[in-house]
């Protein structure tokens, strides 16, 4: 497969004014006609290039230009599209074509799911439907009409309905036509026997907008959620963004079969089931709040990605980057905002920080790709949202409104670039942000090395930052980057400092931003009247490593009083990671292993403090995973990691249980299950209670367990309780209640999904094999993607210590699934291989039972363009 640069960047040759769609729908044959109203780009440049169309996967039946057919002779087709000489600028060209949606699992394109036909064109999936020029910045205005059986009563696309009607007795038609001109990859289309919940929201202008959500039948009694979801989103964005919902129709339909999460097509938004329905008995409250923030990101596509929307794919970051901060910021409204940046951050750094430091490591907007699918990345979203979240910080929430108002007034109705995302905060603020840039061009992640100095004498408080960031793969060197460092001062007693930066004449304030531009600064403080204690990166305001020699008694100071809570949680994992290397280290000498008494003693103090958020004490509880140890480790040892965690989580369980039990008894009460942050709080902590006593597998705790599986009414106590006994009791104890819970549940996908990663995470002995046993299970269909990630994601990325088996049983188990699936579904195979691709981090050993995995994936034949590229990369 080639590589495309962003830097050959040109214009289309050919815009399409308006886009006529026509299909005549059959499982093997599927007949598409498209009419296109093409005309030359004026600023494309001279003279009539050929019209080059994308096209993959189709059989071409004909072409005409201004009706005139033309011969195979007249053009030519190869397998990755159409080349057609043109002889006039403006021409109406008719293209007749059949494709196969049944014989699709590669899930883009047209395809079918448990029977219903649907759409997936992000990012390059068009081309699978018709021959088109299938790129981001080719605008055109789409009309569909779709013609089925009667036995697809349910016929949705883009815009609203204007035609329906009867054909020949047994089929009928629906005709839709979008307003709004489009890219290709935001069309959609689906087809089936679906019912559907329907609401209204009444716009800031006073327009009356129809909400619908469509799913199968059996699916009905699970929208309520999504839709109160998209309400308040609707309304969030209005208040925040001043952004009105522009169509008269809302559509979301809910498909099995599904790559992503959900995809924003105009009007239509498709959801993977698992991204929009939930029932309280069926979905936990982590369900019910990512369904929150999709639903939400989805929505706020509209304005960011849809009216506005990529250039290019290289500006992948321009729409997902701001919505993903978009959504996040909203998530915190409607929840715990402490809550919900320490989960994202915890992700950021044990995932996002990962791939920056691996050999698919890119920078936000990114230079190269052979297959852009690979580039879906927590880097360009996750990583994208932190730069748009600086920008917020430097410029403060009103700069940040004018800098968002001009962008969207400017850039509404076209394609645009990350450049003009930032220019256009520039100019709203009049201000400069020529060297923030390089967020978007350099890869890595950096560190900020911090040392301090006190001048007790002068009262004088000195702050030295140095920055750097590793090398990356094309760039060994990196300029320093622009970034905000939020911090503030605490005395011996906790309290806040005032600062008062060198020379300023301001009033007393207790936090600051610093602007860190060059790759060594100081920032003095003045009038400090004791030695302080910083807390540094208030919010996690940059994505960036900080090195600071705290002591243990400064991290539980930190943990105590420190106002920001993101850095009271903060100081609990570095106290964690502080007793965790330790013990990492103690286990490779032969060491008796002790887990520090500080990190005990700080664990029972915040479980005896009054007064705090119980999501943030659930955090505050959790030690850092595996994963995030291995992330921050120069070279991994997987076995240490292991035995270290394993042994931190038993010697806690037993010096906190008395603790432990009290919160769990405290918070053990039958409420009804609402899903709001307060009660989402309590079960959290209650939950992550259980899961330290059950660590003890003592059996007055697994009775609790027992107990609380059996009465439970909702998924997350339920799931819970099962989740400790998989994890900690016996194999027959466990078995019964596996059992028990999947007679109740087999027949609702998003609960056997759940009962699937259950099994597939147990850290005990033996899971590969049950993770081979629950591939032939008649629930698992290596064809649906969330039944693959249920159980091999889950096995792969969250079961580290059965997926570092010493013997490497699970990295070639890992290849050959990988190896198997990209027969059918390269998308998900790309992404399934992530592990393996991490090998060289590891210490000898795993290194090389890794690498070998690796390469029996190259071996194995020809590999699709996503999993070559991400294979190839590894492998250098
Ligand atoms: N559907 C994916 C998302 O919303 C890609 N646009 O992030
Ligand atoms: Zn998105």
């Amino acid at each position: 497969p080639g590589t495309v640069y962003l830097k050959d960047y040109r214009q289309p040759d050919y815009l399409v004014d308006s886009t006529r769609l026509r299909f005549e729908l059959e499982p093997n044959a599927t007949l598409v006609q498209s009419r296109l109203k093409v005309r030359r780009n004026p600023a494309a440049g001279e003279g009539l290039p050929p019209l080059k169309l994308d096209g993959v996967n189709l059989e071409l039946l004909s072409v005409a230009m201004d009706g005139a057919p033309l011969a195979a002779a007249d053009f030519t087709c190869h397998d990755e599209g159409l080349s057609i000489p043109v002889d006039r600028a403006e021409f109406t060209l008719e293209i007749c074509n059949r494709i196969d949606p049944e014989g699709n699992t590669s899930l883009e394109g047209l395809y079918l799911s448990n029977g219903m036909y649907c759409t997936q064109c992000e990012a390059e999936g068009f081309r699978k439907i018709t021959y088109y020029p299938d790129r981001p910045d080719v605008l055109s205005k789409f009309t569909a009409t779709i013609i089925a059986p009667r036995d697809y009563p349910i016929l949705l696309s883009n815009g609203n309905e204007v035609e329906r009607g009867e054909i020949d007795g047994d089929r009928h038609f629906v005709t839709w036509e979008d307003p709004f001109a489009k890219p290709a990859y935001l069309f959609a289309l689906v087809a089936g026997r679906l019912e559907k919940v329907e609401d209204r929201f009444t716009t800031m202008s006073g327009r009356e907008v129809v909400l619908q959500i469509f799913t199968e039948p059996k699916n009905i009694h699970k929208c309520a959620h999504a839709m109160a979801s998209l309400k308040a989103a609707m309304r969030w964005d209005e208040e925040v963004y001043g952004r009105e919902y522009d169509l008269d129709i809302f559509m979301i339909v809910a498909v099995d079969h599904f790559n992503m999460g959900a995809m924003e097509n105009k009007g239509l938004n498709i959801f993977n089931s698992a991204c929009v329905l939930a029932s309280p008995e069926t979905a936990t409250d982590a369900a019910f709040q990512r369904i929150e923030s999709i639903v939400a990101h989805e929505y706020f596509h509209n304005w960011s990605g849809n009216r506005v929307t990529c250039r290019d794919w290289f500006q992948l970051s321009l729409k997902e980057g701001f919505t993903v901060f978009r959504d996040a910021e909203f998530s915190a409204d409607m929840n715990s905002r402490a809550v919900k940046r320490i989960e994202d951050v915890s992700m950021l750094r044990t995932a996002q920080f990962a791939e920056d430091a691996g050999p698919m490591s890119h920078p936000v907007r990114p230079d190269s790709y052979m297959e852009i699918s690979n580039f879906y990345t927590l880097t360009v979203y996750e990583k994208g949202a932190e730069v748009v979240r600086m920008i917020h910080t430097l410029l403060g929430p009103e700069g940040f409104r004018r800098g968002s108002d001009l962008y969207f007034d400017r850039h509404d109705g076209s394609a645009a670039t990350c450049e003009d995302f930032i220019a256009a905060m520039e100019d709203a603020n009049g201000v400069e942000l020529q060297q923030f840039r390089r967020w978007y061009s350099q890869a890595g992640t950096p560190i900020l090395e911090i040392s301090d100095d006190y001048d007790a004498k002068q009262q004088r408080y000195v702050l030295t930052v140095r920055q750097s960031c590793p090398p990356t793969p094309g760039q060994p060197e990196k300029q320093p980057f622009h970034i905000p460092l939020k911090m503030g001062l605490l005395g011996a007693d906790g309290s806040a400092l005032p600062l008062v930066a060198e020379g300023s004449s301001e009033g007393e304030i207790n936090e600051r931003v610093l602007e860190i531009t060059e790759a060594e600064q100081s920032f003095t403080f003045e009038n400090i009247a004791e030695q302080p204690l910083p807390s540094l990166l208030r919010g996690f305001s940059a994505p960036v490593k900080v090195r600071y020699d705290y002591t243990p008694a400064q991290l539980r100071l930190l943990m105590r009083a420190d106002r920001d809570a993101f850095n009271r949680w903060d100081a609990s994992q570095r106290l964690a990671f502080g007793a965790m290397a330790q013990l990492q280290r103690d286990f490779r000498a032969g060491i008796a292993l002790q887990l520090s008494s500080e990190l005990v003693e700080a664990y029972r103090s915040v479980l005896q403090q009054e007064g705090l958020d119980p999501a943030l004490v659930a955090e505050m509880l959790t030690l850092p995973s595996a994963q995030t140890l291995a992330e921050e480790a120069e070279t991994i040892d997987a076995e240490a990691i292991i035995a270290a965690r394993k042994f931190a989580e038993h010697t806690l369980a037993e010096a906190l249980y008395d603790e432990l039990l009290a919160t769990y008894r405290r918070l053990n009460h039958d409420k009804p299950y609402r899903p709001v942050a307060d009660d989402i709080a309590e079960r959290r902590l209650k939950n992550t209670a259980l899961a330290y006593l059950c660590v003890t597998e003592r059996k007055d705790a697994l009775a609790l367990a027992e107990a609380q599986f059996v009465a439970a009414t909702n998924m997350t106590d339920s799931s819970a309780a099962l989740a400790a006994l998989v994890n900690r009791a016996d194999d027959q104890c466990a078995e019964a209640a596996l059992q028990s819970f999947y007679e109740r549940w087999k027949e609702d996908d998003q609960v056997v999904d759940l009962w699937l990663g259950l099994q597939s995470s147990s850290p005990q002995r033996g899971t590969l094999g049950a993770v081979r046993a629950l591939m032939l299970h008649p629930a698992f269909e290596l064809t649906n993607p969330n039944r693959v990630r249920a159980v091999l994601g889950t096995f792969a990325n969250r079961n580290f210590t059965q997926f570092h088996q010493p013997d490497g049983s699970g990295f070639h188990f890992l290849a050959a699934q990988v190896i198997a699936l990209d027969k059918l579904n390269p998308q998900i195979a790309a992404r399934l291989v992530t592990p393996l691709t991490r090998w060289k981090k590891y210490r000898t050993g795993p290194r090389e039972a890794m690498h070998a995995a690796l390469q029996s994936v190259m071996a194995s034949g020809q590999l699709s363009a996503d999993l070559y590229e991400v294979v190839s990369k590894s492998l250098k």
